[in-house]
């Protein structure tokens, strides 16, 4: 049976009805703060405490009336936000136990989560930030900035392996950067099929930004009673320790993972990536640390937009320019139809290419590596299907075009730019194919398999380096050469409607 992208997206894993069990849990019905739901492993934490005894009762009864005041201002920030939000050093009983605790809403229901303190943990939380405020804001570039917050997260946290994992356009993800003890296998450059993060935990990770697991081999507690009173499952969503998704833990143990930290990476609303951390003995961080690793991310994110978009600023204002000189340069008597070579090397300063043609008249005219002369006609025809009143761009044309993989190596990628809307002309910007090889942590093809048996979805169990030759496919193009091509789309067509008036001026 072939197993899809979808089926791993089917499982909930926001309702595993089980935590990890480093801390505890209590879902609390609003407005009365009346416990409705208890993790079994209560009594590990609070002394005499049985967790069905809890059950009903009112959070002012459980708690210390200033952990209970704490936790009610929290969560209106929590509700404002729509996130989890912390709370550091509170007590739960009479002793001197202190602890770390999370605060959200789900399901019209308030969740406490609570996690032993450890004392003299925010210290380095702060070291971690102030390295990264004071030592990122200077490097240059963002595979620079990515290794040395790699480097700064490792020395802080002590896992054995920190990654930076880059999501690509079809949310596969590749290792951008590295950090690792000696001695310890490194990921660098190795690229994940999409499969192994799939759809639903990446949406979770866009809300939820930071998920600790301490150990693999974890026994999960279950959340008493497994159904609510509207007999549905807690969701666990938002949820610190949220039991993890059986595949996942089964996977990591197939790596030789025993616990794992992931941050996410946000660009705007998208994940951009994750700050993955390895490590092969049980690993765990106090809920300062977590602050602290949370707000890593969240300033690394910013600095990697920050720099991202001034690198696309820096193209475009390039392009823009080029754009200029080629419009002031062209006249309505002497345009790219007349006279392609004396633009060509302006046209390739707004877009590199390899070649670069138009299709004027029924006819190309060129220069550089075009597609041969018999699949043109074809080619235009495919171009043709395409709405008039904007670019195609492709940088895997046989994907799309079947035909095209026979010249694959003259042109894989095509930015057609319509330039009139009656006839069919077009200015024609091709790439060359770039033969690439992919290097996979474990084949791709595989990374899945179902038990016939049961049913049941397994990852991978070989990690084993695959690599794969990626054919027919161009440079991409960029998102500013796209834009550029789209303003030079409407300059052109101008030049064109002058011309054209021109010409019927002349007749006349
Ligand atoms: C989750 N998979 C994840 C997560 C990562 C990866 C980082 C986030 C959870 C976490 O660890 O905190 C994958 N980890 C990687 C990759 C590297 C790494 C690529 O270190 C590279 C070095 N996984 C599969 C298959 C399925 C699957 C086949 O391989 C589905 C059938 C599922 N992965 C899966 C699920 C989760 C996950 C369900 C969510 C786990 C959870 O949050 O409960």
């Amino acid at each position: 049976m072939s197993v899809t992208t979808i089926d791993c997206a089917q499982e909930p894993i926001h309702t595993p009805g089980t935590i990890q069990p480093h801390g505890l849990l209590l879902g609390c019905t609003l407005p009365d703060w009346s416990v409705a739901h208890v993790s079994g492993n209560v009594s590990k934490f609070l002394e005499g405490v049985a967790p069905v005894g809890l059950l009903g009762q009112s959070l002012d009864q459980v708690l210390p009336a200033e952990t209970v005041h704490a936790v009610r201002n929290q969560l209106q920030t929590a509700m404002l936000s729509g996130l989890a939000e912390r709370l550091d050093c509170l007590a739960l009983d009479g002793g001197t136990r202190r602890y770390d605790l999370t605060v959200h809403l789900a399901g019209g229901l308030a969740v406490i989560e609570a996690v032993p303190s450890m004392p003299g943990a925010g210290a380095n939380g702060v070291t971690l930030l102030r390295g990264l405020a004071g030592r990122l804001r200077r490097t240059a570039t963002v595979s620079r900035l990515l290794t040395l917050a790699a480097q700064q997260m490792r020395a802080v946290t002590g896992y054995d392996r920190v990654m930076i994992y880059r999501f690509l356009h079809d949310d596969s993800g590749e290792v951008v950067a590295e950090a690792v003890r000696p001695g310890t296998d490194s990921y660098f450059g190795l690229r994940y099929p999409a499969t192994d993060i799939p759809a639903q935990a990446r949406a979770l990770y866009r809300r939820q930004p930071l998920r600790l697991i301490p150990d693999v081999d974890y026994v999960p507690v279950p959340v008493l009673p497994g159904r609510g009173p509207d007999g549905q499952p807690l969701d666990l969503g938002l949820a610190a320790l949220r039991s993890v998704s059986p595949v996942h833990i089964q996977y990591l143990r197939n790596m030789n993972v025993r616990a794992t930290l992931t941050v996410s990476l946000m660009r705007g609303d998208k994940l951009w990536g994750l700050i993955a951390c390895h490590h092969s003995e049980p690993h765990y961080l106090s809920g300062a640390l977590c602050s602290a690793a949370e707000l890593f991310g969240q300033m690394l994110s910013l600095q990697i937009d920050v720099r991202e978009q001034e690198q696309e600023q820096h193209r475009l204002s390039k392009a823009q320019s080029a754009h200029d000189r080629l419009l002031s340069a062209m006249s309505p008597r002497d345009t790219v139809f007349e006279d392609l070579g004396r633009y060509a090397d302006m046209l390739n300063a707004m877009i590199a290419s390899d070649g670069l043609a138009v299709w004027s008249n029924g006819q190309l005219s060129g220069q550089g590596v075009l597609p041969p002369d018999e699949a043109i006609a074809e080619l235009i025809a495919f171009l043709g299907q395409k709405p008039v009143d904007r670019i195609y761009a492709t940088s895997s044309l046989a994907e799309h075009f079947a035909p095209a993989a026979r010249f694959a190596d003259r042109a894989s990628g095509v930015l057609a730019i319509p330039i009139s809307r009656a006839a069919q002309d077009y200015l024609l910007f091709f790439r060359r194919e770039v033969i690439q090889t992919v290097t996979w942590g474990g084949n791709p093809d595989k990374a899945m398999q179902r038990d016939t048996s049961t049913g049941q979805l397994h990852p991978r169990h070989s990690f084993e380096v695959w690599r794969e030759t990626v054919r027919c496919h161009a440079q991409p193009w960029t998102s500013s050469e796209l834009r550029v091509a789209e303003t030079l789309r409407v300059a052109l067509l101008e030049v064109v409607l002058r011309r054209s008036e021109l010409i019927a001026s002349e007749r006349q």
